[in-house]
């Protein structure tokens, strides 16, 4: 370890630098929540990922470390560590504590981290409790030590390097988020593994490795097949209805690529990437996308005569049932525009002229060439389009019974007395004595109760017809006020949140389980803007002395018990939430003081999209593998 020296005038310069960073974290990360913490690893690994598209690297470790810090090493050409002319000090030094230092130095033309990001290694420096670089180059390891974003030493040569790789040349960066600059500084190491498995598939030819050390599990991700393979992995629990489609094309300084794959479900898996980042929120190259496939589509079918008599075209919607895609455009860093600060979506209105261009030719062609993929594709979404004429007949008929009006509440809720949304509470209620404790111990002016009866229907495969033809979901449809299906009007909802509270045991989670399905398959507005919750009800409660406690895992139990070692006690387990009264369950799990809530997130939709259809799904097997691998991880109690 280096030990502290004395900073020279510049360092000092420097250290003002990052200031604004540390003042205002949000501005140059997105947020301090767990999202923003890992940006910090795509941050380091984007850096290294440049050095690959630019041809100087061909591996990347990344390491999740057991204190919980994360190093992410590459075999490039190592960041320079020459005095730099201005700064008289190391480039080095002026690449971790200077602002958007790193585009001073070179001009690649798909740079991922400058361009799209854009915050540099010096922002996740800046963030960073402890922060150790070491750069291999010119037959030397050199290394520096930061603390906040302040050096703790000049950039020195060692022969004791910690990075664990060996090659010749070379840019390790091992970090620690500072904990004061953040809620949470756990990494999630899915989140790491989708994020390196992602650009694995994009630069074909680059090997990756993920260490968990936590876990002890090293992962290599390593694709020739590009996105190709990355369609065939996303519909791996599918059944598919032909091999993928792939299509690339370099129009106008705009690489254009794009993978087609469709499956036997109904919903829709499209991904897109600029430059290696994914834009979460689309954009014009999928915007051009889907105009593109829904023109080819149309115009096979038109030319084979697949439409009969009242049959004219089918939607855009129709198309994308069962559809997994990937799009993925290169367009030159300084070219790139985007809608917002969060930078999710791509705003270029030229590209979606080249995707359209592209995919279109792509797809004309392959149909030619492939008529029997082209039947197969055209027969599942005409079917679609069937059923949606179908749906739409039997929702009308029941809109026309005033079922989904949102009139009539139903008489099974217990609303709240608040009409302003942003305050208001729909709690959602397992068995009917918790749906009474519930309603007498609530704060009626913000809190509304919904007692449920029994499981609702799987919805994972369900068309809209029967998912609200079940009367619990039609109550609850109708409860939440925004409408279902294409006719969502999500200022017409009526809770801010809404939050499953069922029994911390198998049929709870089951219940609970069954609850989200609905939500993320037919309100997923619900869920993508942070409306859903789950209650956390306490296993146990502990009486010493005059005094009660309530403990939500053993580990608190434990805790509990043992900071009153001499005390008499008796500890309570608590089996269901029918077993508390009105005030306790008020106490412990409906109170915002003392409660504790979990938000429902979806960081990851094709995750999210595997773990529904392997646990909600059709098929068994992929269930069953699914619950063997998992079930140490799962809290069984029956
Ligand atoms: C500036 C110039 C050169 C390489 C890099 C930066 C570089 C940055 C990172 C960040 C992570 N890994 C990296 N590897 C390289 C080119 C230096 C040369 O021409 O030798």
């Amino acid at each position: 370890m280096a030990k502290p020296t004395n900073y020279d005038a510049s360092a000092i310069q420097v250290l003002e630098g990052l200031e604004p960073v540390r003042k205002r974290p949000g501005m140059y990360i997105g947020s301090t929540d767990q999202k923003g913490l890992q940006h910090l690893v795509t941050e380091i690994i984007d850096n290294s990922v440049d050095e690959a598209l630019a041809g100087a690297a061909s591996h990347i470790w990344v390491i999740l470390h057991k204190d919980g810090s994360v190093s992410v090493q590459d075999d490039g050409r190592g960041i320079p560590v020459d005095m730099h002319p201005k700064a008289k000090v190391s480039a080095l030094q002026v690449t971790l504590t200077t602002l958007h230092a790193g585009g001073k130095f070179d001009e690649k033309a798909y740079k991922v981290s400058g361009g799209l990001h854009g915050v540099g290694a010096s922002v996740v420096n800046a963030l960073s409790d402890h922060l150790r670089v070491e750069v291999r180059r010119d037959s030397k390891i050199y290394f520096q030590e930061h603390k906040r974003g302040v050096p703790e030493g000049k950039v020195a040569t060692t022969d004791k390097p910690e990075s664990p790789n060996l090659s010749k040349t070379g840019t390790y960066v091992h970090f620690h988020p500072d904990p004061t600059m953040f809620t949470s500084v756990e990494f999630d190491p899915q989140t790491i593994e989708n994020s390196i498995r992602n650009r694995a598939y994009l630069i074909a030819g680059v090997h990756f490795y993920f260490t968990n050390e936590i876990s002890d599990i090293t992962k290599q991700y390593y694709f020739e097949g590009g996105i190709k393979s990355l369609v065939a992995h996303t519909n791996r629990d599918k059944k598919v209805l032909h091999d993928p489609i792939y299509i690339k094309k370099t129009a106008d300084h705009t690489d254009v690529e794009v993978a087609v794959q469709y499956n036997d479900s109904f919903s829709e898996m499209v991904t897109s990437f600029v430059n290696v980042v994914e834009t979460v929120d689309g954009g014009t190259h999928v915007t051009g996308f889907r105009i593109a496939l829904t023109r080819a589509i149309n115009d096979y079918a038109k030319k084979i005569g697949a439409f009969k008599n009242g049959e004219e075209s089918l939607t855009g919607d129709d198309v994308r049932e069962g559809l997994t895609a990937v799009i993925y455009v290169k367009i030159p860093t300084q070219a790139i525009q985007f809608e917002s600060q969060t930078k999710a979506k791509l705003n270029n209105p030229e590209v979606q002229g080249y995707v359209n261009a592209v995919v279109k030719e792509g797809l004309d062609t392959y149909f030619e060439e492939n008529p029997a993929d082209a039947r197969r594709i055209l027969e599942k979404v005409m079917l679609a389009a069937r059923a949606r004429l179908a749906a739409r007949a039997a929702k009308d008929a029941v809109l026309r019974k005033g079922a989904l009006e949102g009139m009539t509440l139903p008489g099974k809720l217990a609303d709240c007395q608040s009409r302003i949304a942003s305050e208001c509470e729909l709690y959602l209620v397992e068995g009917q004595s918790a749906g009474g404790s519930a309603k007498n111990g609530r704060d009626r002016k913000f809190q509304a109760i919904l007692p449920l009866r029994g499981k609702v229907l799987n919805t994972e495969r369900a068309q809209l017809d029967r998912v609200i033809a079940f009367e619990e979901l039609k109550i609850l449809t109708i409860a939440v006020g925004m409408g279902i299906g294409d006719t969502i009007n999500p200022e017409k909802l009526r809770y801010h949140r809404i939050i499953i509270m069922t029994d911390a045991d198998v049929d709870g989670s089951h219940i609970a389980c069954l609850l989200m399905t609905f939500f993320y398959r037919h309100l997923p507005y619900i869920v993508q803007n942070g409306h859903l919750y789950l209650a956390m009800p306490p296993l146990y409660k502990i009486d010493i002395a005059k005094q009660s406690f309530w403990a939500y895992s053993d580990e608190e139990r434990d805790a509990i018990l043992k900071a009153h070692p001499d005390s008499k006690f008796t500890i309570q387990r608590y089996k269901g939430l029918g077993e508390m009264n009105a005030t306790e369950l008020w106490d412990t799990t409906m109170n915002p003081e003392n409660r504790t809530l979990k938000k429902v997130e979806i960081s990851d939709a094709a995750h999210a999209d595997h773990v529904f259809s392997t646990l909600m799904g059709d098929d068994v097997p992929p269930r069953k593998k699914f619950i063997t691998t998992h079930a140490r991880s799962a809290n069984l109690d029956i």
